[in-house]
């Protein structure tokens, strides 16, 4: 194991992007970890015990010791094994501010405006809430060209902090295109980030987190939710 420094478990659910970037995190600093997928319909005693006060995924347990909330686990991996590259935060305080603004703003405000592409409950409020998203990936074209300097991702010349918050995204942004036909980075508009996608997949980290699989299982867990929500209208 990279860091040598007592076991790690991390609790988690696939289909997650918050656990996908945790995931990626740990495989890009090479460290060896224990994966156990929980059944968030009914909760190991480990996850409640380990997370009481959100009672979600991801958990990292590192020595015996819960560290919750994927931004601050990313973080404390960062910390914990500082020795082994690539540092996930840039070195300048300057240069982490910007990270840590625009991590907080994919969670923020992303997330939530692709749930809402996704739940729409018709095409004329998807168009809507579709171009809603699209302003908000403009912003991050723009922090991408910022951030990069040039490089070939928001962390330089490796993948860092804000590419694996938003690249854990990426493949429920497939599912979205699969389904709907939406695109939410796209050649045309946003051309600094679709080159950025194709490369960020193509990672070490990102493969065989995010994989075709999961793109497929996206989509059946989007029909599930979508169907249920039909229901309880
Ligand atoms: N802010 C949290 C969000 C984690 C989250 O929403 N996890 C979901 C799975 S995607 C969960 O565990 N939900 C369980 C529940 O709501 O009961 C983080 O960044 O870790």
């Amino acid at each position: 194991m990279a860091g040598g420094e007592g076991d790690v478990k991390l609790l988690g659910l696939r289909l997650s992007p918050f656990v996908a970037r945790v995931r990626m995190a740990l495989d890009a600093k090479d460290v060896t970890y224990e994966y156990v997928e929980e059944d968030l319909a009914a909760k190991s005693d480990l996850l409640l015990a380990s997370n009481p006060v959100h009672r979600k995924v991801p958990v990292l347990i590192h020595a015996g010791k819960p560290v919750c909330e994927s931004r601050v686990i990313m973080e404390y991996v960062d910390e914990a094994w500082h020795s082994c590259a690539p540092n996930l935060l840039p070195v300048g305080a300057l240069e982490r501010a910007a990270a840590r603004f625009w991590a907080a703003y994919v969670d923020g405000e992303l997330f939530a405006a692709w749930g809402r592409v996704m739940m729409a409950a018709t095409e004329e409020e998807r168009a809507g809430r579709a171009a809603e998203a699209a302003e908000m990936v403009a912003h991050l074209e723009e922090a991408f060209a910022r951030c990069s300097n040039g490089g070939a991702f928001f962390g330089g010349d490796a993948v860092g902090y804000v590419d694996l918050v938003l690249g854990s995204n990426l493949f429920w942004f497939e599912a979205l295109r699969r389904m709907f036909g939406v695109r939410l980075i796209d050649e045309r508009r946003t051309p600094l980030l679709a080159a950025w996608a194709e490369r960020f997949g193509e990672a070490a980290a990102v493969n065989g987190v995010v994989t075709d699989t999961l793109v497929g299982m996206a989509v059946e867990h989007a029909k599930k939710l979508r169907a249920a929500a039909m229901t309880n209208k």
